[in-house]
């Protein structure tokens, strides 16, 4: 007999200026069938998205929560306090990781969680993380101008490339991570401020000895509101790719033994 475990996720959103779009998503994430729940963290932005947030987890106080920072110190970070506090919650038994701005798409997140409760019924140990995945059959961009699609795919194949990492969206952030597997990982030692925060969760998964699974997502390019993508964030993942594969090159243990407790 197969026992299905039961999943229960906290879906954890980084905000900067969402006010046009974090109201929608929390609704279509809320409406969702499975069993999931929703933090909000978000760094004082100045259009008043945390006021807007507060109102609607007044309307739904069990399943919404916001984490309120004082500034923007950048994606990473904000991602760091919501692991942290989801490491507090022993209720979620995983955690997701989506954009405010509608690029990740509730449906794409159903299919998600379908591969990886169908992971957890089999007789093999459930998967530590699902990867949302552009590049691969079934995957897609919608409206990302050449240019930007260009540097994504680049940004992955380098970071595959230089990391010995084989994974097929390295920089997407539509993702699905187990309790057992942030429980192994030193979460303040991911260190990264900017979206290069996605390649460094990869290397310390891969680090942990993950079992990964990647699943097709259509990435929608946002309607509204603006992008907070910048040279500056371009730079941190650029750096500190190369510096991660010349450390693994004369250590090669030193990701292990940096991510892993
Ligand atoms: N809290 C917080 N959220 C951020 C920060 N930078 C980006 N985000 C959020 O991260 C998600 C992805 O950012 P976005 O600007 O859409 O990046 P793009 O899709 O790569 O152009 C969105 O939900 C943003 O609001 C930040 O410094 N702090
Ligand atoms: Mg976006």
């Amino acid at each position: 007999m197969n026992l299905v475990k039961l999943v229960k996720l906290l879906v954890v959103i980084p905000t900067y200026n969402e006010i046009d779009s974090i109201a929608s998503l929390t609704s279509q994430v809320l409406s969702m069938p499975e069993n999931v729940d929703i933090l909000i963290v978000d760094d004082n932005s100045p259009d008043g998205t945390a006021r807007l947030v507060k109102e609607i987890a007044r309307a739904w106080p069990d399943r919404v929560k916001l984490i309120e920072r004082t500034k923007k110190t950048g994606l990473g970070g904000a991602y760091r306090t919501g692991f942290s506090w989801f490491l507090t919650q022993p209720q979620y038994t995983h955690l997701v990781t989506m954009d405010a701005d509608h690029s990740h798409r509730p449906q794409d997140l159903a299919t998600m969680i379908a591969l990886l409760t169908s992971s957890n019924s089999s007789k093999m140990p459930g998967a530590d993380v699902i990867m949302g995945v552009r590049w691969m059959p079934g995957g897609a961009i919608v409206n990302w101008p050449k240019s930007r699609q260009r540097l994504s795919r680049m940004g992955t194949s380098y970071a595959r490339w230089a990391l010995k990492l084989p994974l097929r969206d390295l920089t997407g952030g539509f993702r699905i991570y187990s309790r057992t597997l942030l429980e192994k990982i030193r979460i303040q030692s991911v260190s990264s401020e900017g979206y290069c925060f996605q390649i460094e969760m990869a290397r310390a998964a891969c680090a942990a000895q993950a079992l990964i699974l990647e699943s097709p997502i259509t990435f929608v390019e946002r309607t509204s509101g603006v992008s907070k993508m910048s040279r500056g964030i371009v730079i941190e993942a650029l750096f500190k790719v190369t510096r991660w594969a010349l450390d693994s090159r004369f250590k090669p243990n030193a990701d292990k033994l940096h991510y892993v407790k």
